[in-house]
């Protein structure tokens, strides 16, 4: 297959309600895509996932599309390029910049399911029909905010509650929670707001009978977690320390985890997803499929990845229409009783609306051979 051009297309999405982290607040979902052209004629959707700002990890939206740019579409248009493997051998020589490397990776799956007529389900080695999926709840102006959010999660038949904290915002808030929803499959997510000095108000929360506590420190740290994880009893999750498959097995190594959120856009693709999906499954690691609020186009890749045999907690995969009024793909998927249904279809799974995404474009730019 011969990758004769890209077009990189940014899109800005309202949020329907803003969603706050420890880092600070979205309004919008300012992302990537990338459409990939053969010369045989095919063409292939992926999303980046990076945020519009490097304050989740150092990558952002507009440095990704400079990488791509500059240093990775150069090293593959107009060169022949058999299948995913081969993709990623071309961009290893750039360092780091794992978000370039999986959209570009993303769209190369999208032309290969298409050309083999095959699910990218079938082509990732997805075994579960259905996946189990939890909610991400952002930090809110009070507790009873925050419970009233509980309330409709569960409502809406949602499997596993994780609430948003920083500093100053935890234990009371889970607190609260536990009060009012003793049993309830609940983990808290501090998008690294914690440094060493926080040990003490850290270990306070294993009082909460908690599913796992996400990335409570630094974004490249895993030394302190495995310091942390050797005196707390509720199990570490890393999310933003594990930016590819060796990431996971400097953790694994030193214990700075018992659970990985695994999430393809952030670890580099598909090839570096299943990397550490069998990685965990040999040591018997735990793994779930996060997200970063995608679009459809992102979330198929997501929905297919999260089938993986190893996947027993519940994903981050609320529908894009819970965050976007109108979604990248016509067919966005629905979540019944707290599951979806991963498509067996050949191709993406999803129709993409080429008209959804002009609608919503503020960027364009073509890089040809
Ligand atoms: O840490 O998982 C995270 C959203 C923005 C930034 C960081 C995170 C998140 C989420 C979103 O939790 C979960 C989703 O995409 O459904
Ligand atoms: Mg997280």
């Amino acid at each position: 297959m011969i990758i004769t051009k890209a077009e990189l297309i940014t899109v800005a999405l309202p949020l329907k309600k803003s969603f706050t982290v420890s880092f600070g607040t979205f309004k919008e979902r300012v992302s990537l895509l990338v459409k990939l052209y053969t010369k045989e004629g095919l063409t292939g959707f992926g999303e980046c996932a990076a945020f519009q700002f490097p304050t989740y990890i150092p990558c952002f939206t507009d440095e990704e599309q400079l990488v791509m740019k500059n240093f990775l579409l150069p090293a593959v248009l107009g060169k022949n390029v058999g299948n995913c493997s081969e993709l990623k051998a071309h961009l290893a020589f750039v360092k780091g910049h794992g978000m370039a490397k999986a959209a570009l990776e993303f769209a190369l799956w999208h032309i290969i399911a298409v050309q083999q007529k095959k699910s990218l389900k079938a082509l990732f080695g997805g075994t579960q029909t259905t996946i189990v999926v939890g909610t991400s709840i952002g930090i809110q102006n009070s507790i009873e905010a925050t419970l009233d959010e509980v309330e409709k999660a569960l409502q809406a038949g949602y499997k596993r509650i994780k609430i948003k904290i920083k500093r100053g915002w935890d234990g009371h808030v889970a607190r609260a929670i536990r009060q009012k929803y003793p049993d309830i499959p609940l983990m808290l997510d501090g998008n690294a707001d914690y440094a060493p000095e926080d040990f003490e108000d850290l270990l306070t929360l294993d009082e909460f009978n908690l599913l796992m506590l996400e990335q409570p420190l630094a974004y490249n740290d895993l030394v302190y977690h495995a310091e942390l994880q050797k005196q707390m009893k509720t199990p570490i999750c890393l999310d933003e320390s594990i930016l590819d498959s060796e990431d996971a097995k400097r953790a694994l190594l030193i214990g700075s985890c018992r659970v990985i959120n695994i999430k393809p856009g952030r670890v580099g693709g598909a090839l570096e997803f299943i990397a550490i999906h069998d990685l965990c499954t040999l040591h018997r690691i735990p793994v779930w499929c996060g997200g970063l609020l995608e679009t459809g186009i992102g979330r198929a890749f997501n929905l297919a990845l999260a089938s993986l045999p190893n996947f027993s907690l519940p994903a981050d995969m609320s529908s894009p229409l819970e965050f976007f009024e109108e979604d990248m793909v016509d067919d966005s998927y629905t979540i019944v009783n707290g599951e979806i249904k991963v498509p067996t279809k050949p191709g993406l799974g999803f129709t993409i609306n080429e008209k959804v995404i002009a609608k919503y474009t503020v960027g364009r730019e073509v890089v040809s051979a």
